[in-house]
């Protein structure tokens, strides 16, 4: 593999330990390194993503691209597809990140026709697949960019006109067959423009009724092709629409139960999360709790800023809850965590790229060897166990069973009187969380 794109690392990114100081290593991510029973590697399963990390130019409303990239310097736009992924995987292996993702359109340039669309991904899909063998990198999922595309203005399963459906099937199928062909384990709907901004000319009912015909008719297509993994639903409140259909984690699980659909598992977003008004651990609860947390995308909003910043994650406790669940789900089986993540527009050089990643993997792995010591004390086990010791024995299991009726349940409310006040104590488990987090010096 070449040193093109990267020359100044010419070896891959070094774990050196918590006390190094070199920039370029990581402090905490060590790929090999055993935590409850597997490596770090494979309870993480970190995947890059190719649109924010290749394809992103450090644009916002106010300018223009402002990150140069020497893989866009080609003016064909099928060679300049070709350079990007050959970066692509000098960074992954470079980097040594186990996985990546993509949108059909961040990997292949859109053709005149769907016809020329498709030629041009199955192309680089071709090219992908020689670079994984290489490389060793696989795919964790892949995606159709129903967004981006002028006609996708109104939405793409849930647009107004059926044709535009249909556009979105042609990219879905082939999307499909992508991730098929590159053995990703994950399928990923994000809603992109599946939304409304205004009822006068909004039938949310009918749209409703499309979005799950459209994800009946993916499934469909994907047993067809043999696909073996899972296909997920990103939830997001808002961006770009003002209303976004699967507005959050519980709003996709009752959309999904309301159609009767059990072959979608859920991908959580931090930033989209905060934008919901939740935190990453209250959405990632609501999945893990209904069986349906599939894979996450790591990142972080700013909590100054109202919309969706995808800075790179370095919140440890965020982590750390995320880690704790992920642990107490017993794993992601299909998904990983995938950095939804950009540079800041003003980070523009190469070198800022290596220094996002490793700093957010070191959050990860540490985040992971704090919730392993936490489940491993018992810490949230045994609060839970206290607090609800009530429903393990007597009336409270009896309850649970459908033994008792309202009005034996007024009659033992008269006998016992009034309850023993518990406190909730906050502040005492604030305090020891932060001792895992600061004090302890886990390593
Ligand atoms: C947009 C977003 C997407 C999805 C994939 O907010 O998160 O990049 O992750 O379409
Ligand atoms: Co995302």
């Amino acid at each position: 593999m070449s040193d093109r794109f990267f020359p100044f690392l010419t070896k891959p990114v070094p774990y050196e330990g918590p006390d190094s100081d070199n920039p370029m290593a990581f402090k905490w991510y060590d790929a090999k390194r055993k935590i409850a029973g597997k490596t770090m590697e494979q309870h993480l399963r970190f995947a890059v993503c190719y649109w924010h990390t290749f394809k992103g130019t450090g644009a916002d409303p106010f300018g223009g691209p402002a990150h140069e990239r020497p893989w866009n310097a080609a003016s064909d736009p099928l060679q300049r597809a070709r350079d990007t992924m050959d970066a692509a995987f000098e960074f992954f292996r470079k980097l040594g990140v186990p996985f990546w993702c993509f949108h059909d359109r961040d990997i292949a340039p859109e053709g005149a026709t769907v016809s020329e669309s498709n030629a041009n991904l199955e192309a680089l899909v071709q090219h992908a697949k020689k670079l994984q063998k290489e490389t060793g990198v696989r795919l964790l999922w892949g995606t159709a960019n129903l967004f981006s595309h002028p006609r996708y203005a109104h939405g793409a399963a849930t647009s107004p006109d059926p044709l535009v459906f249909a556009h979105a099937c042609a990219q879905v199928r082939r999307a499909l067959d992508a991730t098929v062909e590159l053995g990703g384990t994950g399928y990923v709907f994000w809603g992109g423009r599946e939304g409304y901004s205004m009822l006068y000319n909004t039938d949310m009912k009918q749209e409703a009724d499309q979005f799950a015909r459209f994800l009946f008719m993916a499934h469909e297509y994907a047993q067809k092709i043999g696909f073996k993994g899972r296909f997920f639903i990103e939830p997001k409140p808002k961006e770009p629409s003002t209303h976004q259909y699967d507005y959050d984690a519980a709003t996709v699980l009752g959309f999904l139960s309301r159609y009767n659909i059990d072959f979608v598992d859920l991908n959580i977003e931090n930033n989209h999360a905060t934008l919901a008004g939740h935190s990453f651990a209250h959405e990632l609860m609501v999945a893990s709790q209904a069986g349906r947390l599939g894979s996450l995308d790591i990142n972080r909003g700013n909590p100054l800023l109202g919309w969706d910043t995808d800075q790179f994650p370095t919140v440890l406790e965020d982590a750390v809850w995320a880690m704790h669940i992920i642990l107490d789900q017993g794993g992601l089986k299909y998904g990983g965590l995938n950095f939804d993540a950009k540079v800041r527009r003003g980070s523009f050089d190469l070198e800022d790229l290596f220094y996002a990643h490793i700093g957010a993997m070191d959050t990860f792995a540490r985040a992971l060897i704090i919730a392993d010591r936490m489940r491993k004390d018992g810490l949230r086990a045994k609060w839970l166990a206290e607090r609800y010791a009530g429903w393990k024995k007597d009336f409270g299991s009896k309850v649970l069973k459908g033994q008792v009726t309202l009005e034996e349940a007024e009659l033992y409310a008269i006998k016992e009187g009034e309850p023993k006040r518990r406190s909730g104590r906050e502040e005492l488990f604030e305090n020891i969380v932060n001792q895992y987090l600061y004090d302890r010096g886990l390593r």
